[in-house]
């Protein structure tokens, strides 16, 4: 159970409320609504991170500005990631984008660093690829997880995934009962979690639908 705040980056400041704009209660949302990790981008990390969870740090990432192919460059190293306290790294890929070979060979290249300094790579499998597509692409290349968006491939995508966790993508903000009944089925067909954002932190009440969603991913 993964808490996305890398939206400032991706989409800015449009996602935000006047309290999930401020990294120092999203960090203090995910310790005290029972996450496991939260994901951040660099600049985050260094100004916000208080090591009070683990930190996975998306290594690439692009604005929402730049029309037509998407292509999303590595702005952090593996080693600045570990120095910054991560405990995993993360990696978008836009399959089907006339980029894809330059983010397949950096991801490549990522998760061989990665392997050496003892840091599981995460791949974001988004783009044109449906999601069992996207799943296998993750397993194929050797990642250690990875995190697609649900389509009515999912149940294909967790066979196609092998023995690799699948993340399922929380996605845009639905209602708090849409939410989690998404969630029981991705969990259902084998999802390891979810790794959300918006539906988290954009809720009225982010505590209550953390600790809700807490419950499907951990029924004990
Ligand atoms: P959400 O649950 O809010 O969708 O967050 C997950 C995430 O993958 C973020 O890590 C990322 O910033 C965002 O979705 C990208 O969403 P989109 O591809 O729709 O722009």
């Amino acid at each position: 159970m993964i808490l996305a705040y890398d939206h400032g980056l991706e989409h800015g400041p449009v996602d935000f409320n006047h309290y999930s704009i401020k990294p120092e209660y999203i960090l203090n949302l995910a310790q005290i609504g029972g996450f496991d990790a939260i994901v951040l981008q660099k600049g985050l990390a260094e100004y916000y991170y208080d090591q009070q969870l683990p930190l996975v740090i998306k290594l690439n990432g692009k604005t929402s500005l730049k029309k037509g192919d998407p292509v999303s460059r590595q702005i952090c190293s593996v080693q600045e990631a570990k120095d910054l306290g991560a405990s995993a790294v993360g990696y978008t890929v836009y399959l089907g984008s006339k980029y894809e070979p330059i983010m397949l060979r950096e991801l490549g290249s990522i998760e061989e660093e990665a392997e050496e300094l003892g840091l599981p790579v995460i791949g974001w499998m988004y783009g044109k690829a449906d999601s069992s597509y996207s799943a296998r692409v993750g397993l194929e290349m050797g990642l250690d997880a990875v995190k697609i968006k649900a389509d009515d491939k999912l149940a294909l995508a967790m066979e196609a995934a092998g023995e690799m966790p699948v993340y399922v993508s929380g996605g845009n903000k639905t209602t708090h009962q849409k939410f989690l009944e998404n969630a029981r089925n991705y969990m259902e067909i084998r999802a390891y979690g979810i790794i959300a954002g918006r539906n988290i932190w954009q809720h009225k009440d982010p505590l209550a639908i953390s600790k809700d969603l807490r419950k499907i991913i951990y029924p004990s």
